[in-house]
């Protein structure tokens, strides 16, 4: 039986905090990974940052495959964004901390991240579309920023008030 994280919501405070960077990619950290993707798949989503279970590290997962598809687990220690393009893009997304919510949101189009893998081995990804916009979205987590930050403060205090309301009426 494999264990899972609870993932919080708004307002708890470690989704406002900046996470810390590993030292290295242990055994711990693995399985940390391991157990962040099963939660991930539970939830399910297509990303999940550590300050989402509560832990305050720089490692987050994400998995675009479809469900009928074959898995492609990404695990990310330290990721760092070293190029985005002039070019910007809108998507909605949605936030596993901020449920039954979605906005549209403006980032960079293509993103390059340099990051430590699964092995501790340092690595690049290039993203664009989908990805690129979860790996933003995610690496925006661990530096304690969430989607609705980029909205209006009224549209933001509306998601917040409704997520709000969904709680009182135990639909979360
Ligand atoms: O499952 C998720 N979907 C999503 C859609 C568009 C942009 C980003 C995301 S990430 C989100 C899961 C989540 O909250 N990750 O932090
Ligand atoms: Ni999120």
């Amino acid at each position: 039986m494999s264990t899972l994280y609870d993932i919080i919501n708004v307002p708890h405070p470690s989704l406002k905090a900046v996470a810390n960077p590993i030292d290295s990619v242990t055994n711990d950290i693995r399985k940390q990974m391991d157990t962040m993707l099963a939660t991930m798949y539970d939830a399910p989503g297509i990303g999940l940052a550590a300050n989402q279970v509560d832990i305050l590290n720089r490692v987050l997962v994400m998995d675009l495959a479809g469900t009928d598809e074959k898995k492609n687990p990404i695990c990310m220690a330290n990721p760092e964004i070293i190029y985005e393009s002039e070019e910007m893009s809108v998507m909605e997304e949605g936030c596993l901390s901020i449920p039954h919510q979605a906005a549209e949101v403006e980032r960079p189009a293509i993103v390059r991240v340099k990051y430590l893998d699964y092995n501790g081995n340092p690595a690049e990804l290039e993203a664009e579309g989908l990805l690129s916009h979860c790996v933003q979205h995610e690496i925006d987590h661990l530096n304690g920023t969430l989607f609705i930050d980029y909205l209006s403060s009224l549209k933001r205090n509306m998601i917040l008030k409704k997520v709000e309301k969904l709680k009182k009426q135990n639909l979360i």
